[in-house]
Formats: C-alpha cells, structure tokens, sequence
C-alpha cells in the first residue's frame, strides 16, 4: 500500500484506493495531501486558541483554501500542494509565537501536527505517516473523516462566498474547532456525531452565506432556456463551481472575438440575470466531468478550471496543452492563473489570446436545456405549483440532487427519471442531473417535470423550497410533504449537502450509487437506525417503495 484514501463514491473496490486513485490521484499527491491536511490541524491548534481569546487576522482563507486543494479532482499537481504545506508550516510557526507572546497554552500544541517539521525534500516521507489510516479505531476514523469530508464541502461553498466578498466568522471558527476534534482521542462517540450534527448545520449557513452572495452580485436565478449548440467563433470553455471567476472571465472576453460557454457544474451560471447581459456567452458545451476526455478534444478552444472536477487527459489526448487552471484547482502542466489580488481581477488574457488560434467548438448536440428553479423563481410560481399539488396533477417531489460520476451503475439514476410516473416532479441540483436534463420528460401544466436549482450548493435551495412548501401546507415536519430523496454522491461537497439535510431533520434520504467506504458498519448502522437512511436498490424495488 503506498497511499490510503475513501474519501469519495469511486475508492477502489468500495473501500479505500492503496496503490493510485481511481480518480487519476498519484500515491505522492495523494500523500501530500494528507500532510497538507495534518498540517491544517495544527496551523488551527493556534488558530482556535487565538480566536478564543478575541485575537483577529487569523489565517481563515489558507485554512479554507488547504482543505479545498484536497477536494477530489480538484487539484493533482504535486508541487502546488508542497507549496501549500511549506506556507502552512510557516503560517503554523507564526500563529505559534502569537500565542506563546500572549501567554496561551492551547491544547494538542505539542503534538505531531502542531510541531512537526522537514525539508521539502523530506515531505513525501513524512506524508506517508499521518494518512488517515492512522486512526486504529475504524469507528473514529469513521466519524472523523464524515467531519472531516463534511468540513471540505463547507470550505469549498465558504471559498465561493468569500470570493465575493461575503464572510461568517462562525464557519471559520467551526472549521478550526472542527480540525483540532480530530486530534482529540479523547471524544466519546456522541461527542464525535455531535460534531458532524454541527457540521450539518454550518454547511446549511456556509450554503445560505453563498446563496446570498451569488443572488446579491448576480441576480435570482429565473427559468432560462440553454443552448447547448455552438457558435461559429472559437469559445472558451468554464468549468467548476466558481461565479466570480464566470464573471471576470465575461468581462474580459467581452469584444474580443472569442465566446463562452459553460462546462457540467459552471451550467447554472446561464440562469443568473447578470450574466445573460453577454452576446458572447453563447450556453452549455457537454455534460457532467467525467466525459471530458472526449469533449475537451472537440471544443477545441481553451477550458479554464475553477475548481472541480478534473479529469486526467489522456497520454494521446491532443488538449492537455490548452487547459487552464486558478484558485484551489491545479494539475501538472496546465498553467495555472494566479490570484486576483484586493483591486484587481484575475488577468485571464493569456486564454483568450490562446482562444484566438484556436477553430470554433464542434457540435456535439443542438437543442436548448431549462433550468434556472433556484428558490426565488419557484416562489414566483408556488401559486401554480401548490394549487398542482392540491388538486393532485402533482403526486410527488422527487429530491435527486448531487454528483454525477463514471460508474455504470449511475445509469439507475437514467433509468429512474425515465421510470417515474407522469405525475412527479424532479428537483435537482449540482452535476448528478445530467443524468436526465436532456430527456424528454415533459411538464405538468407548465411546469417542467426536471427543476434545475443550479449547483451543487444550491441544494440549499431546494431546502428552503421544502421549507415554504411546508409553510403553505402547514405542516409540523418536513417529513410530511409529498417529497422523496434519492440523492446521488461522489465527492465531499455531497457528504455536507447530506449533513445539512440531516440537520434539518430530513429523514429516509436514500443514498446511491454506493454507501460511503468511510462509513464503518457501525457508523452506519447509527446513520440507517437514526435517520432512515438506505442504499439505492433496484429501479423497480425503489420506485414502488417511495411512491407507496
Ligand atoms: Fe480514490 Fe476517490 Fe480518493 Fe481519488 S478521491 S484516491 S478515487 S477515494
Ligand atoms: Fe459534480 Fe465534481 Fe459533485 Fe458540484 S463537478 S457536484 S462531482
């Protein structure tokens, strides 16, 4: 075994990848992040301490950005990750002295993750020790690594937000309260599922913080019809989850002879008001990430990464030379964008004078998708949709929101959306949609059977939707409405949509393609008996279970 991680859907046989990730992950990369990880830990040992005691300029951003980095597919360039943890030590050091200056004893400073120290050089062998393997206990590393995971979907959504200019205190101390419980072996069980509770519930704030941002620089979401044809010009192509990177890549595109089209999870952005100012923002090229081996080749133009997910080109692939990437994405090869700095954009004219030499996107599909169902637009019709649901033209709400990903068993989701009854209606968001967003499902009086809220993040949104359908029904539980989840997972900005789900008390969450490797048998029995919880079964089996 040269590297350990279960951290997502696809881990090598249902439990762990040992030699290289399924993902493309190398034994080095996966290592160092590890190390990266373990050194968050202890740059938050001092970072919580100080915090408690009222002290401010603390390292919130590094903390969110280290644990972004560690995403799945978000970043696989080594060197950028040893980057990261030769910084981290430094910011660790510093916070340390901080702390010793004002007399402050935090708890596990003397640790391994609040202590250790090598050479670059040496960084490859010390990652090899602090891998989460070595948690003995599989139900604490269990629990640990659901807070954990829980934790970098919260890091990812608050990096969003911050982007924007749009911060909470309290997730940033959650976090770091959060890194030093996993050094604690002293926590009991209730403890260790209280945090992840907690987890559930910051995710649901980190969630709201970002829905705000998005919504307040770019508009509400509204019903929008998406081209997913092309132009006759060469187009950059966006992808990733970052709205703020959309946005100055508009703004400097704009005039230039080169068009933009989104990528899988960067889709939404063709439903913000803001952005459909743009002649050149001509749609959405392809589908979920997995396929981009094929489809990077026929876009032909430049694809700019802004977060996850990325997919390992291919040794014959003929586009690794023309993919871009910036914030906590990164891959050996691509050039990376730098940082916008305080009162300046990020300078993305090196891809779009790459665009320029580039031919025009080849047509894979023709034809327009809808989306745009974020919480503000189904509210502008929740007259139609209540009366939809009172006079039973609408049975039931089916919750698919999440991931997509490449394994064949992903096709139940296909299959399910076809098998569902001509009353239902499926609310979705993030990239597990385009599963079925190009099939042709129809509408219930106007209303299309497929409610695309948006990103992965905006889940939240179909939150506050159940919520006011709650509301209007008046109705004491969420568990009441007609709403079944079917959620489908893969990395870890599903695991903190699940947490916040369950810290809103929804309950009977079915969860597929496959239960997390990470989940000790223990785990997740505490997760079935207490929240209902359950694998996917057949199509057939599952469709008569929920509708009866
Ligand atoms: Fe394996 Fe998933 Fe970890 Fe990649 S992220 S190494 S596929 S478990
Ligand atoms: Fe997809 Fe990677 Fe999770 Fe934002 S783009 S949902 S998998």
């Amino acid at each position: 075994m040269s590297m350990f991680c279960f951290q997502c859907q696809e881990a090598a046989k249902g439990t762990g990848c040992t030699i290289k990730g399924v993902c493309g992950k190398t034994d080095d990369v996966a290592n160092l992040q590890d190390l990266l990880i373990h050194t968050l830990k202890g740059i938050a040992v001092f970072s919580k301490a100080l915090r408690d005691a009222g002290e401010n300029n603390l390292p919130d951003h590094f903390i969110i950005e280290g644990l972004f980095v560690t995403i799945t597919n978000a970043n696989f360039d080594a060197e950028a990750i040893s980057r990261h943890i030769t910084e981290a030590l430094i910011i660790r050091d510093e916070l340390k002295k901080r702390a010793e200056v004002i007399g402050l004893k935090p708890e596990f400073a003397s640790g391994d993750a609040a202590s250790w120290f090598a050479e670059p050089a040496l960084y490859g062998v010390k990652a090899r020790n602090v891998g989460v393997l070595t948690t003995t206990d599989e139900d604490v590393r269990s629990l640990r690594e659901l807070l954990m995971y829980g934790m970098k979907g919260v890091a990812a959504y608050t990096e969003h937000a911050r982007n924007l200019g749009f911060k909470d205190e309290t997730i940033y101390a959650f976090l770091e309260k959060g890194l030093v419980a996993t050094l604690n072996d002293t926590l009991s069980a209730d403890e260790q599922v209280g945090l992840v509770m907690e987890c559930g519930k910051i995710g649901v704030s980190a969630m709201a913080l970002l829905d705000k941002a998005n919504t307040t620089r770019y508009g509400n979401p509204e019903i929008t019809k998406v081209n997913i044809g092309v132009g006759i010009r060469p187009g950059i192509l966006i992808s990733g989850h970052d709205l703020k990177d959309m946005e100055e890549l508009l703004a400097q595109t704009e005039g230039t002879g080169v068009d933009v089209y989104t990528h899988s999870e960067m889709l939404p952005a063709n439903y913000y008001p803001a952005f459909k100012k743009y002649g050149h923002f001509v749609g959405n090229y392809g589908n979920a990430w997995w396929k981009q081996n094929e489809e990077f080749e026929s876009f032909n133009g430049p694809v700019l990464f802004t977060t996850n997910c990325i997919v390992p080109p291919r040794a014959s692939s003929t586009y690794a030379d023309r993919v871009y990437t910036t914030g906590a994405s990164g891959y050996p090869g691509f050039l990376h964008i730098a940082d916008r700095s305080v009162d300046k954009p990020k300078d993305f004219s090196a891809i779009i004078e790459h665009a320029k030499h580039c031919a025009p996107p080849v047509e894979i599909e023709k034809g327009e998708i809808v989306g745009g169902f974020a919480h503000a637009q189904v509210f502008a019709l929740a007259d139609k949709v209540v009366d939809a649901v009172k006079s039973g033209a609408i049975r039931k709400f089916f919750v698919m929101a999440g991931c997509d990903g490449r394994m064949k068993s992903r096709d139940y989701y296909t299959e399910f959306a076809e098998k569902l009854p001509k009353d239902t209606v499926i609310l979705t968001a993030g990239c597990a949609k385009y599963r079925y967003n190009k099939l042709a499902l129809g509408d219930i009086g106007g209303i299309p059977r497929v409610l695309d809220a948006g990103q992965c993040n905006d889940s939240y949104s179909l939150v506050v939707i159940a919520m006011k359908l709650k509301e209007v029904f008046q109705l004491n539980d969420i568990n009441d409405l007609p709403i079944a989840y079917n959620i489908a997972w893969y990395e870890q900005k599903a695991v903190i949509v699940l947490l916040a789900l369950l810290y809103l008390g929804v309950k009977k969450i079915h969860l597929g393609p496959s239960l997390p490797a990470f989940l000790s048998p223990n785990v997740a029995t505490v997760l079935v008996n207490t929240f209902g919880i359950a694998p996917i079964g057949s199509v057939d089996d599952d469709m008569k279970l929920f509708l009866n």
